[in-house]
């Protein structure tokens, strides 16, 4: 029986996947009108624009018979880049211990369209806001983290939920998400309760990150990683195998991020490399347009929400303030970028270089970040982009989450062993994300203000 959960989110998404047609017919009559007005204006630099348009868009509206169409206007050529389907199926041959995740990986892909068009249409759609129980029209629960969940979290994480379980035939077996308290099988979620739990894989993700920005269009993104499931590890808690989710991050056979922003773009790595596709809004395909992207070895940029300052430890606090007074770093002006999005903000750290870091504060004593689904998989990203991933005293992939205690004989209430599972799903990391030179610096800081502030 479909629980209250799944109801609302089975609900919401029929609406919206109902609604998207009507979407795409009204984006072209659009665009028509678009170049009307330009045309009317009849100076010469408008007909440059319109040309420009015209081969950009590779679509005269005068339709194919037009003059504007002929030899004389300049074609812009769609880039000749390998689809995501071309690429996955290459690298999933290529690589035995990845062999059959291209389908799960296409369908997290397909997944992040939806997410897309979800995103971009939450204003016009009314998709915001607290998500509410159709059963008692009640403000849905919190989440895990304390939060309220809001429509576009329990609607993002049912599309997650669906591409790790659904499309992957058996690879993956278990999920964990952001937004649910404990792991689930892919039984559970696809509601099959007679399915064999078999599959060599489990998945992790938060559904979508920043969801605060959302409100004021800022960018988001979606996060994940997938993880082998350890040699003879059996089932646990209600069929879920905690070992397999309880592993260290150098564990992970592949992660991911899709950003929702000016362009959307889906960074993956399948542990050699790490390659960037943006999504053609005209054909909806993801193409390979930064093939094994590299981080600068060093940046003049820094991500930090500065208004906890004064929160911060010395380390950290010397760290900033040396980068500031360094003034330029790597030939450029160093200078401060804060979205409030950790993709959005480490995607800018991938491409220009420099530090990303969300640290331990007075009162979040581990930091913001989950290890699993947020700091991990950005951190092997980093890594396998040329820079590094830190906790301020080591690796983030090297951290293992908080094991429970094994339940010797049934000591255990369930409710204890749920509570030990959630706590390890779901722990807190500081996370310092970036270019090799800055990472290392801010690791000597705490190697040298860190045992200072220790002796005060
Ligand atoms: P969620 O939105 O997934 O909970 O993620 C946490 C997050 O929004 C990060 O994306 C971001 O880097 C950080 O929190 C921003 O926190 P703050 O507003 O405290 O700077």
């Amino acid at each position: 029986m479909m629980g209250a959960h799944s109801v609302i989110s089975f609900l919401l998404l029929a609406a919206v996947l109902l609604l998207s047609e009507e979407v795409t017919a009204f984006q072209s009559s659009l665009v028509g009108s678009a170049f009307t007005s330009i045309r009317s204006s009849s100076s010469s630099s408008s007909s440059q624009v319109v040309t420009s348009l015209y081969s950009s868009l590779d679509a005269d509206p005068l339709g194919p018979g037009s003059s504007r169409n002929s030899a004389s206007s300049p074609k812009m050529k769609k880039k000749d880049l390998r689809s995501l389907q071309r690429f996955l199926e290459v690298e999933c041959w290529r690589s035995p211990n990845i062999r059959n995740l291209d389908r799960t990986l296409l369908a997290v892909a397909d997944a992040c369209k939806q997410i897309n068009r979800i995103v971009q249409r939450a204003q016009t759609d009314d998709l915001y806001g607290a998500a509410i129980d159709p059963l008692t029209g009640e403000i849905a629960e919190e989440n895990v983290q304390g939060e309220v969940q809001q429509q576009l979290d329990v609607l993002c994480n049912t599309i997650m939920l669906r591409a790790f379980c659904g499309a992957s035939n058996n690879v993956v077996c278990a999920v964990a998400s952001e937004e649910e308290p404990l792991p689930r099988t892919c039984a559970d979620v696809m509601g099959y309760d007679n399915m064999i739990q078999s599959g060599e894989y489990v998945a992790v993700f938060d559904p979508i990150d920043g969801s605060k920005n959302i409100d004021a269009s800022l960018p988001v993104g979606t996060v994940f990683g997938i993880y082998r499931s350890p040699e003879g590890s059996s089932a646990g808690i209600d069929g879920v195998n905690l070992d397999s989710f309880l592993q260290r991050g150098t564990k992970m056979v592949a992660a991911g991020y899709c950003l929702y922003s000016a362009t959307t773009v889906l960074v993956l790595t399948l542990g050699s490399g790490v390659h960037i596709f943006t999504l053609d809004p005209d054909k909806q395909q993801f193409l390979q347009t930064h093939p094994n992207v590299r981080i600068p070895d060093v940046g003049s940029l820094y991500s930090f929400n500065e208004a906890n300052y004064r929160e911060f430890s010395e380390p950290v606090q010397k760290f900033l303030t040396n980068m500031k007074q360094a003034g330029a770093l790597g030939g450029k002006k160093v200078s401060s970028r804060y979205v409030g999005a950790l993709v959005a903000d480490v995607h800018n750290i991938l491409i220009n270089g420099g530090i990303y870091g969300y640290p331990a504060t007075r009162d979040n004593v581990n930091g913001k970040l989950r290890l699993l689904y947020e700091s991990a998989p950005m951190a092997m990203i980093m890594e396998q982009a040329g820079g590094a991933g830190s906790t301020g005293h080591g690796r983030i992939l090297d951290v293992l989450p908080p094991q429970p205690k094994k339940n010797k004989g049934g000591d255990k209430s369930d409710a204890a062993s749920d509570e030990e599972a959630g706590k390890g799903i779901h722990v807190r990391v500081p996370t310092y994300l970036g270019s090799v030179e800055n990472v290392y610096e801010l690791e000597q800081c705490f190697r040298y203000y860190g045992e200072e502030e220790d002796n005060n």
